[in-house]
Protein backbone atom coordinates (compact mmCIF):
# COMPACT_ATOMS: atom_id res chain seq x y z
CA UNK A 1 0.00 0.00 0.00
CA UNK A 2 0.98 3.35 -1.07
CA UNK A 3 0.74 6.46 0.69
CA UNK A 4 -2.61 7.90 0.21
CA UNK A 5 -3.71 10.32 -2.52
CA UNK A 6 -4.39 13.30 -0.50
CA UNK A 7 -6.25 16.45 -2.15
CA UNK A 8 -6.66 19.69 -1.21
CA UNK A 9 -10.44 18.10 -0.39
CA UNK A 10 -9.42 15.93 2.36
CA UNK A 11 -10.35 17.67 5.78
CA UNK A 12 -10.70 14.98 7.68
CA UNK A 13 -8.68 14.07 11.52
CA UNK A 14 -7.42 11.36 9.73
CA UNK A 15 -5.45 13.04 6.77
CA UNK A 16 -4.27 15.45 9.55
CA UNK A 17 -2.79 13.36 11.72
CA UNK A 18 -1.54 10.33 9.20
CA UNK A 19 2.24 11.86 8.35
CA UNK A 20 4.31 9.72 5.93
CA UNK A 21 6.57 8.78 9.32
CA UNK A 22 2.75 7.56 10.65
CA UNK A 23 1.73 5.72 7.44
CA UNK A 24 5.34 4.25 7.72
CA UNK A 25 5.11 2.89 11.17
CA UNK A 26 1.76 1.44 10.58
CA UNK A 27 1.49 0.19 7.08
CA UNK A 28 2.34 -3.35 7.35
CA UNK A 29 0.80 -3.61 10.83
CA UNK A 30 -2.58 -5.94 11.04
CA UNK A 31 -4.36 -7.07 14.30
CA UNK A 32 -5.75 -10.85 15.19
CA UNK A 33 -9.07 -9.81 12.91
CA UNK A 34 -6.07 -8.89 9.81
CA UNK A 35 -8.01 -5.45 9.92
CA UNK A 36 -5.11 -3.36 8.39
CA UNK A 37 -4.30 0.64 8.38
CA UNK A 38 -5.75 0.87 4.61
CA UNK A 39 -9.42 -0.97 6.14
CA UNK A 40 -8.83 1.77 9.17
CA UNK A 41 -8.86 5.02 6.97
CA UNK A 42 -10.30 3.74 3.62
CA UNK A 43 -13.78 5.47 4.43
CA UNK A 44 -11.61 9.29 5.01
CA UNK A 45 -9.86 8.23 1.78
CA UNK A 46 -12.58 8.20 -0.21
CA UNK A 47 -14.82 10.42 1.10
CA UNK A 48 -12.68 13.52 1.04
CA UNK A 49 -15.63 15.57 2.88
CA UNK A 50 -15.07 13.56 6.70
CA UNK A 51 -14.64 15.29 9.75
CA UNK A 52 -13.05 12.25 11.10
CA UNK A 53 -12.36 9.86 8.06
CA UNK A 54 -11.02 6.80 10.45
CA UNK A 55 -12.86 3.88 11.79
CA UNK A 56 -11.39 0.80 14.06
CA UNK A 57 -11.82 -3.25 13.47
CA UNK A 58 -11.76 -4.39 16.61
CA UNK A 59 -10.67 -3.11 20.27
CA UNK A 60 -7.14 -4.63 19.43
CA UNK A 61 -6.90 -1.31 16.77
CA UNK A 62 -6.83 0.96 19.28
CA UNK A 63 -3.13 -0.28 20.29
CA UNK A 64 -1.75 -1.52 17.11
CA UNK A 65 -2.73 1.49 15.13
CA UNK A 66 -2.38 3.80 18.59
CA UNK A 67 0.09 6.31 16.48
CA UNK A 68 -2.85 7.39 14.46
CA UNK A 69 -5.86 7.00 16.52
CA UNK A 70 -4.49 8.72 20.35
CA UNK A 71 -4.22 11.76 17.86
CA UNK A 72 -7.77 11.63 16.68
CA UNK A 73 -9.07 10.89 20.33
CA UNK A 74 -6.84 13.89 21.56
CA UNK A 75 -8.04 16.16 18.76
CA UNK A 76 -11.76 15.18 19.30
CA UNK A 77 -12.31 14.47 23.13
CA UNK A 78 -9.85 16.68 24.27
CA UNK A 79 -8.63 13.12 25.84
CA UNK A 80 -4.54 12.19 26.29
CA UNK A 81 -3.21 8.29 26.43
CA UNK A 82 -2.56 9.11 30.05
CA UNK A 83 -6.49 9.78 30.89
CA UNK A 84 -9.20 7.36 32.25
CA UNK A 85 -12.36 7.37 31.51
CA UNK A 86 -15.06 7.67 33.82
CA UNK A 87 -18.85 6.27 34.42
CA UNK A 88 -22.16 7.70 35.95
CA UNK A 89 -25.51 6.19 34.91
CA UNK A 90 -27.18 7.74 38.39
CA UNK A 91 -29.94 10.18 36.73
CA UNK A 92 -30.41 11.62 40.05
CA UNK A 93 -27.18 13.25 39.59
CA UNK A 94 -28.64 15.08 36.76
CA UNK A 95 -29.87 18.62 37.45
CA UNK A 96 -32.24 19.20 34.71
CA UNK A 97 -36.06 20.58 35.42
CA UNK A 98 -38.34 20.54 33.02
CA UNK A 99 -39.66 24.09 32.32
CA UNK A 100 -42.08 25.28 29.56
CA UNK A 101 -39.66 26.66 27.40
CA UNK A 102 -38.43 23.26 27.03
CA UNK A 103 -41.39 21.85 25.91
CA UNK A 104 -42.14 24.63 23.69
CA UNK A 105 -38.94 24.94 21.44
CA UNK A 106 -38.04 20.99 21.56
CA UNK A 107 -39.89 18.97 19.30
CA UNK A 108 -38.48 15.79 20.27
CA UNK A 109 -35.41 14.27 22.69
CA UNK A 110 -33.49 11.05 21.96
CA UNK A 111 -30.69 9.75 23.87
CA UNK A 112 -28.53 6.59 22.58
CA UNK A 113 -25.71 4.55 23.42
CA UNK A 114 -23.57 2.13 21.44
CA UNK A 115 -22.63 -0.99 22.23
CA UNK A 116 -20.44 -4.16 20.60
CA UNK A 117 -20.41 -7.47 22.31
CA UNK A 118 -17.18 -8.71 24.12
CA UNK A 119 -14.61 -11.34 22.04
CA UNK A 120 -16.55 -10.49 18.55
CA UNK A 121 -14.89 -8.28 16.18
CA UNK A 122 -16.45 -5.07 15.25
CA UNK A 123 -18.77 -4.39 12.00
CA UNK A 124 -16.10 -3.27 10.27
CA UNK A 125 -14.29 -6.71 10.48
CA UNK A 126 -17.10 -8.93 11.55
CA UNK A 127 -17.95 -12.16 9.23
CA UNK A 128 -21.46 -13.06 8.21
CA UNK A 129 -22.02 -15.82 10.61
CA UNK A 130 -20.29 -13.49 13.76
CA UNK A 131 -22.88 -11.06 12.27
CA UNK A 132 -25.55 -13.31 12.61
CA UNK A 133 -24.45 -14.51 15.90
CA UNK A 134 -24.51 -11.05 17.29
CA UNK A 135 -28.31 -10.77 16.28
CA UNK A 136 -29.05 -13.53 17.62
CA UNK A 137 -27.73 -13.00 20.72
CA UNK A 138 -28.90 -9.59 21.55
CA UNK A 139 -32.68 -9.73 19.53
CA UNK A 140 -32.93 -13.05 22.32
CA UNK A 141 -32.55 -10.60 25.23
CA UNK A 142 -34.88 -8.51 24.19
CA UNK A 143 -37.61 -10.67 23.60
CA UNK A 144 -37.41 -11.26 27.32
CA UNK A 145 -37.56 -7.20 28.29
CA UNK A 146 -40.96 -6.48 30.03
CA UNK A 147 -43.05 -3.91 30.84
CA UNK A 148 -42.30 -0.54 28.99
CA UNK A 149 -39.51 -2.23 27.14
CA UNK A 150 -41.23 -4.67 26.01
CA UNK A 151 -41.20 -4.94 22.12
CA UNK A 152 -40.69 -6.73 18.50
CA UNK A 153 -37.66 -7.29 16.95
CA UNK A 154 -38.57 -6.61 12.79
CA UNK A 155 -35.00 -7.97 10.67
CA UNK A 156 -34.08 -5.87 7.82
CA UNK A 157 -34.03 -8.26 5.42
CA UNK A 158 -37.37 -8.48 3.85
CA UNK A 159 -38.85 -5.58 5.49
CA UNK A 160 -40.61 -3.83 2.93
CA UNK A 161 -39.76 -0.95 1.42
CA UNK A 162 -43.01 1.16 2.37
CA UNK A 163 -42.18 -0.08 6.17
CA UNK A 164 -38.40 1.18 6.09
CA UNK A 165 -39.26 4.25 4.58
CA UNK A 166 -41.77 5.30 6.69
CA UNK A 167 -39.40 4.20 9.91
CA UNK A 168 -36.59 6.79 8.69
CA UNK A 169 -38.32 9.41 7.64
CA UNK A 170 -39.94 9.38 11.53
CA UNK A 171 -36.59 9.33 12.54
CA UNK A 172 -36.70 5.74 14.28
CA UNK A 173 -34.26 3.98 11.75
CA UNK A 174 -30.82 4.14 10.13
CA UNK A 175 -30.97 4.46 6.50
CA UNK A 176 -29.59 2.32 4.02
CA UNK A 177 -26.29 3.13 2.04
CA UNK A 178 -24.58 5.72 3.94
CA UNK A 179 -21.13 6.20 1.99
CA UNK A 180 -18.94 7.16 4.82
CA UNK A 181 -20.53 3.37 6.37
CA UNK A 182 -20.62 1.52 2.74
CA UNK A 183 -16.66 2.52 2.66
CA UNK A 184 -15.29 1.43 5.35
CA UNK A 185 -16.88 -2.03 5.59
CA UNK A 186 -19.52 -1.74 7.46
CA UNK A 187 -22.33 -2.26 5.47
CA UNK A 188 -21.24 -5.76 3.85
CA UNK A 189 -23.94 -8.56 3.02
CA UNK A 190 -26.70 -5.70 3.79
CA UNK A 191 -29.41 -6.26 4.68
CA UNK A 192 -28.50 -9.40 6.65
CA UNK A 193 -28.47 -9.72 9.85
CA UNK A 194 -29.75 -6.05 10.60
CA UNK A 195 -32.82 -5.18 11.85
CA UNK A 196 -34.91 -2.81 14.72
CA UNK A 197 -36.43 -3.54 18.22
CA UNK A 198 -38.79 -1.39 19.50
CA UNK A 199 -41.59 -1.45 21.85
CA UNK A 200 -45.31 -0.02 20.83
CA UNK A 201 -45.05 3.57 21.36
CA UNK A 202 -41.24 4.03 20.06
CA UNK A 203 -39.91 5.38 23.10
CA UNK A 204 -37.48 2.37 23.13
CA UNK A 205 -35.44 1.00 20.27
CA UNK A 206 -32.64 -0.94 19.29
CA UNK A 207 -30.71 -0.70 16.22
CA UNK A 208 -29.07 -4.06 15.84
CA UNK A 209 -25.72 -4.84 13.53
CA UNK A 210 -25.49 -0.84 12.00
CA UNK A 211 -22.31 1.12 12.31
CA UNK A 212 -21.81 -0.90 16.15
CA UNK A 213 -23.49 -4.03 16.77
CA UNK A 214 -26.12 -2.26 19.46
CA UNK A 215 -27.68 1.32 19.45
CA UNK A 216 -29.62 1.30 22.31
CA UNK A 217 -32.01 4.72 22.04
CA UNK A 218 -34.59 6.09 23.87
CA UNK A 219 -36.70 9.09 22.51
CA UNK A 220 -40.08 10.82 22.66
CA UNK A 221 -41.91 14.22 21.90
CA UNK A 222 -40.83 17.39 23.79
CA UNK A 223 -38.28 18.21 25.78
CA UNK A 224 -38.27 15.53 29.25
CA UNK A 225 -34.52 14.88 29.13
CA UNK A 226 -34.45 13.24 32.34
CA UNK A 227 -37.73 10.93 31.99
CA UNK A 228 -35.68 9.92 28.44
CA UNK A 229 -32.58 9.35 30.05
CA UNK A 230 -33.94 7.02 32.86
CA UNK A 231 -35.67 4.80 31.02
CA UNK A 232 -32.56 4.66 28.68
CA UNK A 233 -30.42 3.86 31.84
CA UNK A 234 -33.39 1.22 33.17
CA UNK A 235 -32.68 -0.61 29.29
CA UNK A 236 -28.75 -0.66 29.57
CA UNK A 237 -28.70 -2.17 32.71
CA UNK A 238 -31.28 -4.91 31.67
CA UNK A 239 -29.42 -5.45 28.37
CA UNK A 240 -25.94 -5.65 30.86
CA UNK A 241 -27.72 -8.50 32.59
CA UNK A 242 -27.79 -10.84 29.63
CA UNK A 243 -24.98 -9.85 27.37
CA UNK A 244 -21.16 -8.76 28.32
CA UNK A 245 -19.96 -5.67 26.09
CA UNK A 246 -16.15 -4.67 25.04
CA UNK A 247 -15.35 -1.99 27.59
CA UNK A 248 -11.56 -0.84 28.30
CA UNK A 249 -10.60 0.95 31.36
CA UNK A 250 -8.79 3.77 29.37
CA UNK A 251 -11.31 3.86 26.40
CA UNK A 252 -14.56 2.75 28.60
CA UNK A 253 -17.06 1.33 25.50
CA UNK A 254 -15.30 0.61 22.46
CA UNK A 255 -17.03 1.82 19.19
CA UNK A 256 -15.93 1.33 15.36
CA UNK A 257 -15.75 5.34 15.17
CA UNK A 258 -13.53 6.78 17.53
CA UNK A 259 -15.73 9.93 18.33
CA UNK A 260 -17.81 7.56 20.22
CA UNK A 261 -15.67 6.07 22.67
CA UNK A 262 -16.07 6.29 26.33
CA UNK A 263 -19.75 6.82 27.35
CA UNK A 264 -20.72 5.86 23.39
CA UNK A 265 -23.76 8.35 24.42
CA UNK A 266 -25.31 11.19 22.09
CA UNK A 267 -27.95 12.93 24.32
CA UNK A 268 -29.65 14.95 21.29
CA UNK A 269 -32.59 17.37 20.88
CA UNK A 270 -34.57 18.32 17.57
CA UNK A 271 -34.96 21.93 18.28
CA UNK A 272 -36.60 25.29 16.54
CA UNK A 273 -34.49 27.98 16.77
CA UNK A 274 -35.58 30.12 13.51
CA UNK A 275 -33.77 33.65 14.38
CA UNK A 276 -30.38 31.94 15.27
CA UNK A 277 -30.34 29.94 12.35
CA UNK A 278 -30.36 33.98 10.94
CA UNK A 279 -26.88 34.00 13.07
CA UNK A 280 -24.44 30.66 12.22
CA UNK A 281 -21.59 32.59 14.05
CA UNK A 282 -23.00 33.49 17.30
CA UNK A 283 -25.08 30.02 16.82
CA UNK A 284 -21.60 27.94 16.67
CA UNK A 285 -20.02 30.28 19.46
CA UNK A 286 -22.55 28.78 21.58
CA UNK A 287 -22.14 25.78 20.81
CA UNK A 288 -18.34 25.20 20.95
CA UNK A 289 -19.04 26.77 24.94
CA UNK A 290 -21.34 24.46 25.89
CA UNK A 291 -19.83 21.59 23.97
CA UNK A 292 -22.20 20.93 21.83
CA UNK A 293 -22.66 19.67 17.87
CA UNK A 294 -24.90 21.14 15.50
CA UNK A 295 -26.90 18.73 12.73
CA UNK A 296 -29.39 18.80 10.33
CA UNK A 297 -32.94 16.90 11.54
CA UNK A 298 -32.32 13.85 9.21
CA UNK A 299 -28.85 12.79 10.94
CA UNK A 300 -25.54 13.30 10.55
CA UNK A 301 -24.00 15.14 7.65
CA UNK A 302 -27.84 16.28 7.08
CA UNK A 303 -29.05 19.74 6.69
CA UNK A 304 -31.84 21.75 8.88
CA UNK A 305 -35.21 21.93 8.10
CA UNK A 306 -37.28 24.69 8.64
CA UNK A 307 -35.28 26.08 11.47
CA UNK A 308 -35.44 23.05 13.40
CA UNK A 309 -31.80 21.35 14.29
CA UNK A 310 -30.46 18.61 16.03
CA UNK A 311 -28.24 19.60 19.12
CA UNK A 312 -26.18 16.95 20.84
CA UNK A 313 -23.20 16.57 23.28
CA UNK A 314 -20.23 16.46 21.26
CA UNK A 315 -17.74 15.33 24.31
CA UNK A 316 -18.15 10.96 24.92
CA UNK A 317 -14.86 10.41 26.48
CA UNK A 318 -13.41 10.94 29.73
CA UNK A 319 -16.72 12.48 30.97
CA UNK A 320 -19.28 10.39 32.56
CA UNK A 321 -23.03 9.81 30.37
CA UNK A 322 -24.62 12.32 33.67
CA UNK A 323 -22.28 15.21 32.42
CA UNK A 324 -22.86 14.20 28.51
CA UNK A 325 -26.71 14.81 28.97
CA UNK A 326 -25.90 18.00 31.21
CA UNK A 327 -23.63 19.81 28.29
CA UNK A 328 -26.93 18.89 26.15
CA UNK A 329 -29.13 20.83 28.64
CA UNK A 330 -27.20 23.75 29.73
CA UNK A 331 -25.71 24.19 26.24
CA UNK A 332 -30.33 24.06 25.04
CA UNK A 333 -31.05 26.15 27.72
CA UNK A 334 -28.90 28.62 26.98
CA UNK A 335 -29.46 28.66 23.34
CA UNK A 336 -33.40 29.09 24.31
CA UNK A 337 -32.35 32.53 26.04
CA UNK A 338 -30.42 33.59 22.52
CA UNK A 339 -32.74 33.01 20.83
CA UNK A 340 -36.18 34.64 23.00
CA UNK A 341 -33.95 37.62 22.53
CA UNK A 342 -33.47 38.00 19.33
P1 LIG B 1 -26.74 8.67 15.80
O1 LIG B 1 -25.28 8.50 15.59
O2 LIG B 1 -27.04 9.26 17.11
O3 LIG B 1 -27.57 7.48 15.52
P2 LIG B 1 -27.73 10.21 13.46
O4 LIG B 1 -27.39 11.66 13.35
O5 LIG B 1 -27.34 9.28 12.38
O6 LIG B 1 -27.12 9.83 14.83
O7 LIG B 1 -29.30 10.09 13.71
C1 LIG B 1 -29.99 8.90 13.63
C2 LIG B 1 -31.48 9.16 13.51
O8 LIG B 1 -31.99 9.65 14.74
C3 LIG B 1 -31.84 10.18 12.45
O9 LIG B 1 -33.02 9.78 11.80
C4 LIG B 1 -32.11 11.43 13.25
O10 LIG B 1 -33.03 12.31 12.63
C5 LIG B 1 -32.74 10.83 14.49
N1 LIG B 1 -32.65 11.70 15.66
C6 LIG B 1 -31.55 12.14 16.27
N2 LIG B 1 -31.84 12.94 17.31
C7 LIG B 1 -33.20 13.02 17.36
C8 LIG B 1 -34.14 13.69 18.20
N3 LIG B 1 -33.75 14.44 19.23
N4 LIG B 1 -35.45 13.52 17.93
C9 LIG B 1 -35.87 12.76 16.89
N5 LIG B 1 -35.03 12.10 16.08
C10 LIG B 1 -33.72 12.22 16.30
N1 LIG C 1 -16.90 8.92 9.21
C1 LIG C 1 -17.72 10.11 9.22
C2 LIG C 1 -18.58 10.18 10.49
C3 LIG C 1 -17.81 10.40 11.75
C4 LIG C 1 -18.58 10.54 13.03
N2 LIG C 1 -19.90 10.03 13.00
C5 LIG C 1 -20.25 8.76 13.17
C6 LIG C 1 -21.65 8.42 12.82
N3 LIG C 1 -19.53 7.94 13.61
C7 LIG C 1 -16.84 11.33 9.12
O1 LIG C 1 -15.61 11.17 9.30
O2 LIG C 1 -17.35 12.42 8.88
Amino acid sequence: MNYPNFTTEHKSLMRKYLTKDVFEELKDKKTLNNFTLENAINSGVQNPDSGIGAYVGDQESYTVFASLFDKIIEDYHGFTKDDTHKSNLNVDDLDAPLNDDLDKYIVSTRIRVGRNLDNMPLGTSISIKQRAEVESIVSNALSSLEDDLKGTYYSLDGMSEEISSSLIKDHFLFKAGDRFLETAGLNRDWPKSRGIYHNDNKTFLVWINEEDELRIISMQNGGDIKTVFARLIKAVKELEKKMSFSYSEHLGYITSCPTNLGTAMRASVHIKLPNLSNDMDRFQEIANKYFLQIRGIDGEHSKSVGGVFDISNKRRLGVTEVQCVQDMYDGVIALIEVEKSL
